[in-house]
């Protein structure tokens, strides 16, 4: 959405906006203002010419970035497309322009990536969004953001009424059996990626990918989605929002993402399986520690673990593992 257009849309949202006001505020002419009316019209705005000025009767529920930024005014600037590959590979061309602080959300994606080039699934009804970012921070620190992108995706899922927790690394799931801390549906997936020199990040691009507004059968097994834990409508501007807002307070307090993560995880002090790229590590997850790796107890000592897939064991399994 282009400045005048969202400026526009800000005058709107304040109340009933007359053309000539309109104009003079955006600097263009009437008739300028009135294909800015009429192109949010398209977008799916209902706005009536009342004697007072245009006034928003209705917005669209999802599909452009003004319907995403309506009546909010979030930390980054939202780039909609109805049908993307991948989000992540917009933002990273979006990088190689030089921009930054940008959301790029997708309608859907039909080559969406997980890590180690798995594939994501992203129907519609999914929540697919990017945040492209410059921040001022050493490379090894991007692991801090992915953990950021996990503690906001579990605090907007829970303040829709979802019982989400974190399974490190990177995985937002919905604990089955929360109690004991095993089994569960992934909810969420994140994928960050990043160029950089050797002390500063050039650019860094968060994913997130939340099954929203889908039906569980559409996804592969194992997943879940918003719409399976709550009965009512599921709002997909409303918590790619809160998610933009979420992530944003948590990235400008970087120093306290460990602990919010801590607080939100149900791997630690489970019995775990860490597959690596070389090595499979059972024992006692201990701890996360800077920036973002497990450490297993194996009963051998502490391992520290960067990067892998975890599994979290009933107690049997991890018998049968020592065994
Ligand atoms: C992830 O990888 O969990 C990271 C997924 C990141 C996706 C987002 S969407 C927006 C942005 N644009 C992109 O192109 N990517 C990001 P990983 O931990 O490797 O898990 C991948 C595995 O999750 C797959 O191999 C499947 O088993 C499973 N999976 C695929 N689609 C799923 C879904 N929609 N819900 C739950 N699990 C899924």
């Amino acid at each position: 959405m282009n400045r005048t257009r969202r400026s526009i849309l800000r005058a709107l949202e304040a109340g009933p906006a007359s053309g000539p006001d309109l104009a003079a505020a955006a600097d263009i002419s009437r008739a300028a203002v009135w294909k800015h009316v009429e192109a949010l019209r398209q977008q799916g705005f209902s706005i009536d010419s009342t004697a007072d000025g245009y006034v928003v009767t209705d917005t669209p529920e999802y599909g452009s970035a003004a319907a995403i930024e309506y009546g909010r005014t979030p930390p980054y600037q939202v780039r909609y497309y109805d049908e993307l590959s991948s989000t992540n590979e917009r933002a990273r061309e979006l990088a190689a322009e030089g921009a930054e602080n940008i959301a790029v959300v997708a309608g859907r994606q039909t080559n969406s990536r997980g890590r180690l080039d798995r594939s994501w699934k992203s129907p519609d009804g999914a929540v697919s969004l990017s945040i492209l970012l410059r921040p001022d921070r050493p490379p090894a620190h991007a692991p801090l953001f992915t953990l950021a992108a996990a503690v906001a995706t579990v605090d907007v899922a829970r303040s829709l009424g979802v019982d989400a927790a974190i399974k490190w690394p990177n995985d937002v799931i919905v604990p089955e059996n929360p109690d004991a801390g095993y089994g569960g549906r992934k909810l969420c997936g994140i994928l960050t990626e990043m160029e950089g020199e050797a002390d500063r990040i050039s650019w860094l691009v968060v994913g997130i990918g939340l099954n929203a507004d889908i039906d569980a059968a559409e996804l592969p097994d194992n997943a879940t989605s918003i719409r399976s834990g709550i009965d009512g409508p599921v709002d997909r501007a409303e918590i790619v929002q809160a998610l933009l807002a979420a992530f944003d307070q948590q990235i400008t307090d970087l120093d306290s993402v460990l602990d919010a993560w801590r607080d939100r995880s149900v791997t630690l002090g489970m019995p775990v399986r860490v597959e690596t790229h070389t090595d499979t590590i059972t024992g006692i997850a201990e701890d996360i520690v800077m920036p973002g790796a497990l450490q297993v107890d194996t009963g051998d000592g502490i391992e520290t673990v960067h990067a892998g897939d975890c599994e979290h064991l009933r107690p049997n399994d991890r018998h049968k593992d020592n065994s």
